[in-house]
């Protein structure tokens, strides 16, 4: 593909954002490759996702400007929903997904970030949203996530005034989980990448499922939503091996091991 490289390692695989010319912009052409990619990823063999930008300045410093410039209101809408597609699709993907913000990170390029399951950035990363600077709102989930993952006050703040922040202010308000020197991040994402491919798959969807689904209803829902995610692990190999691995670490600390967990 010619702007979204797919690497499969060991368990995780990495997805970046090819398009360093332009800071690696989301036009359509970036937006149906990686709708492509994040569809076509196998999730029997991949068990984390690491999201980057290619290069060592830009995530994705946003939708691309020179397209959107002369959109009419029908085209907008329509390039609005073709964004929020490929990034629900990110949210609601089986595997965790994580966003190694490896500099800007602005409009569509935090959107992006803010689809995944866990953001964590470069020192020299910068965040915002800058839409309103440019006569138009976010419009691929900014108003709705950003308000949810910080606060709606923040949100609103942030996007009313389309002040970027640097990375210490992200990691302060929890849009980012970890701050790295530039040269540590994708080492460190793909460390986390591994840690979570190391447990058990089911466990790990029905985790990302539960939490996603469950903050969109009220507690009483929730909690049921959790019970048969809950319930849906049993009967498993890897509910029945790793609880019998505990067992029998306990009878004798020699036969304490790794499970390898067989997504079944
Ligand atoms: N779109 C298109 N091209 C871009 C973009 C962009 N968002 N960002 C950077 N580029 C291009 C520049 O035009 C430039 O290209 P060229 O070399 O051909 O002139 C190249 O990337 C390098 O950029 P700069 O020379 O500007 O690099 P600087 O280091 O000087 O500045 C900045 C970096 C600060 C990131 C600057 O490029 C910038 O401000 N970019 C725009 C950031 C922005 O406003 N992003 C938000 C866009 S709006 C959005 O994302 C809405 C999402 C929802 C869409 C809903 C659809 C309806």
């Amino acid at each position: 593909m010619a702007f979204v490289e797919y690497e499969v390692k060991d368990k995780y695989a990495v997805i970046t954002i090819n398009r360093p010319e332009a800071l690696n912009a989301l036009n359509s052409a970036v937006l149906d490759e990686l709708d492509k990619v994040v569809s076509g990823i196998d999730t029997n063999e991949v068990r984390a996702v690491v999201l980057t930008g290619a290069g060592e300045k830009s995530f994705v410093a946003g939708a691309d400007i020179g397209e959107m410039s002369t959109l009419s209101k029908a085209e907008g809408e329509a390039f609005g929903k073709k964004g929020n597609d490929v990034f629900r699709k990110i949210e609601t993907s089986p595997v965790p997904f994580i966003a190694a913000v490896n500099g800007f990170a602005l409009g569509g390029g935090n959107e992006l970030a803010m689809s995944c399951d866990i953001r964590i950035c470069a020192d020299s990363a910068l965040f915002g949203q800058p839409e309103v600077g440019l006569g138009i709102t976010p419009g691929f989930g900014g108003t709705q996530r950003l308000a949810r993952l910080v606060s709606p006050g923040m949100a609103k703040q942030l996007i009313y005034t389309a002040r970027n922040i640097k990375a210490d202010e992200a990691l302060r308000i929890g849009l980012v989980n970890a701050v790295y020197p530039l040269s540590e991040l994708m080492a460190e994402a793909e460390k986390l990448a591994a840690i979570i491919a190391k447990n058990a798959p089911i466990a790990v969807r029905n985790c990302k499922k539960a939490v996603n689904d469950g903050l969109q209803v009220n507690i009483d829902e929730a909690l049921v939503i959790e019970e048969k995610l809950f319930g849906d692990c049993f009967e498993s190999y890897d509910q029945k091996e790793g609880m019998a691995n505990f067992l029998r670490k306990k009878d004798d600390p020699a036969k304490v091991k790794i499970v390898d967990f067989q997504n079944k």
